[in-house]
This record gives structure tokens, C-alpha cells and sequence, in this order.
């Protein structure tokens, strides 16, 4: 899993998809795919933490780092699932320096942050935490979401907080919240998402951004941005069926 990150900070492109279907079957299909990572959705999807165990041990099976999108930016959910032995989180809604800095303090264990140590999954159930303690911080991504119109006006302190791996865009919420919706907009978006991305790469960290689609990630990549989250495994799965569906029918 540490190759996972240093792949993340090299720069290297990444691909990974939000895995919103409670069910390991799911998981295990999109890891499967040939996919760099997966992400857990647990803020837009109904996944609870007990299940986010098990659908980390399903991408473990497959080898498949899976970080997790935690609901929001309580220390304690960030801490379950990386007891859980996820790869990483990806912290939404941050929109100031300070939601920043409490995101590295719960996810890096002391001297770097204040993250509890505990008998879980990640640590051999307290069979490993020697182990456990000296590669965590090296090991685990750490990606906050710029998607509000606070975020982008406080980007240049957000992006000098030490300790984040990854500033990922969320170009639906960042699209709403700074009036930037549609195709008419789409200028207005565009020219947000590049402050973002060159802010963060000014400062030497990777850019991500969620796309519903890779028609544009060639343009993207230009543009400095390597991570990517690529729909998810419900946009997937309806996107396929509708045009199998289709197919039939025209057949
Ligand atoms: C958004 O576009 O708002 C997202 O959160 C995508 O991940
Ligand atoms: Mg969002």
C-alpha cells in the first residue's frame, strides 16, 4: 500500500472509481477492472461502518488499495476506517486552513499528528502495532476536496498545510456552490478548477478531480492533475446496462 502513495505523489496517473454499492460482490468487480485504487463512498452512500471493513477486506483480497470518503470531518471516522486498513481518505468540504490541519492531525499518528493507536484491523488486531506505527505515515493517502466557494477563495493557506498528499476537486458541489452550473458556466468552472490545480501544484502537491467520464482527463492531465476518481460503480453499471439495453433493442 505505501507504493500506492508514492505513486500519488509522484505524480503518476491514478485512476480509481467511488464504490457506492454496499455489497463486497461489488467491490470485488471493480477491482477486478484493472483500477489503480478504489474509494468508499461513505458520505453520499448508505455505508456504515461496519461495512467499510468488509469492503476494504474484499479490495485487500484483490490487492486493490481502497481509501475511504469519509461523511464529513469528525477525527473519529477518519480514525475507524484507517483502523479498518484503509489506504487513505478523502475528507470532503474542506474549506479553510484550519478544517486542513484537523484533517492531518486525525489521520497521521504523532509526531506529525494525533491519531489514536488502537488494536484494529490495520494493526494485526494488536498483534502488529510496532509495524503498524512505523509505516502508517508513509503509507496512507491523505486527499482533502476543495468544492465550496470558501475553499477556493482560502485555496493558497488550504494548500500550504503540511501533511496533505492530494487537493481533489469536486466539480459538482464546487459548480453549485460558486453559481458555475451547466454548459453556459462551464468557463466560469473551468477557470476555478485550474486556480485550484495551479495553487496546489505551486505548493508541490498532486491534484485529483472526480470526472464522470474520461473524455477529458487527456485535457486535465495538462493541466497538472494526475488523480483520478472516475465515476463510481453505480454510474458504471447503469452507463453499461443502458447501452447493452439499447444495443438489444436496435439489434
Ligand atoms: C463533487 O463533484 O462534488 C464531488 O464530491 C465528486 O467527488
Ligand atoms: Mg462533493
Amino acid at each position: 500500500m505505501k507504493e500506492f502513495r508514492q505513486k500519488c505523489l509522484a505524480g503518476d496517473r491514478v485512476i480509481g472509481t467511488f464504490a457506492a454499492i454496499p455489497h463486497p460482490v461489488a467491490i470485488e468487480v471493480a477491482a477486478a477492472s484493472g483500477l489503480d485504487f478504489l474509494c468508499i463512498d461513505a458520505e453520499h452512500s448508505q455505508i456504515g461502518r461496519e461495512l467499510i471493513e468488509n469492503l476494504v477486506r474484499a479490495s485487500d483480497v484483490h490487492r486493490v488499495p481502497a481509501m475511504v470518503r469519509v461523511p464529513g470531518h469528525a477525527p473519529e471516522s477518519i480514525a475507524g476506517v484507517l483502523d479498518a486498513g484503509a489506504a487513505g481518505v478523502l475528507v470532503p468540504r474542506v474549506s479553510t486552513a484550519s478544517q486542513a490541519r484537523a484533517a492531518v492531525m486525525a489521520t497521521r499518528y504523532p509526531p506529525v499528528g494525533e491519531r489514536g493507536v488502537g488494536p484494529g484491523r490495520a494493526a494485526g488486531y494488536g498483534y502488529r502495532i510496532p509495524d503498524y506505527l512505523a509505516s502508517a505515515n508513509e503509507s496512507i493517502v491523505l486527499a482533502i476536496q476543495i468544492e465550496t466557494a470558501e475553499g477556493l477563495a482560502n485555496i493558497e493557506e488550504i494548500v500550504a498545510v503540511e501533511g496533505i498528499d492530494v487537493i481533489f476537486i469536486g466539480p459538482g458541489d464546487l459548480s453549485v456552490s460558486i453559481g458555475a452550473m451547466g454548459p453556459k458556466n462551464a468557463d466560469k468552472l473551468d477557470a476555478a478548477i485550474t486556480a485550484i490545480a495551479d495553487a496546489a501544484r505551486k505548493t508541490g502537491k498532486t491534484v485529483g478531480i472526480f470526472r464522470p467520464t474520461a473524455d477529458d482527463i487527456g485535457r486535465w492531465s495538462k493541466a497538472g492533475i494526475s488523480f483520478y476518481l472516475l465515476a463510481s460503480d453505480t454510474m458504471f453499471l447503469g452507463a453499461s446496462l443502458a447501452a447493452g439495453v439499447t444495443a438489444a433493442r436496435n439489434a
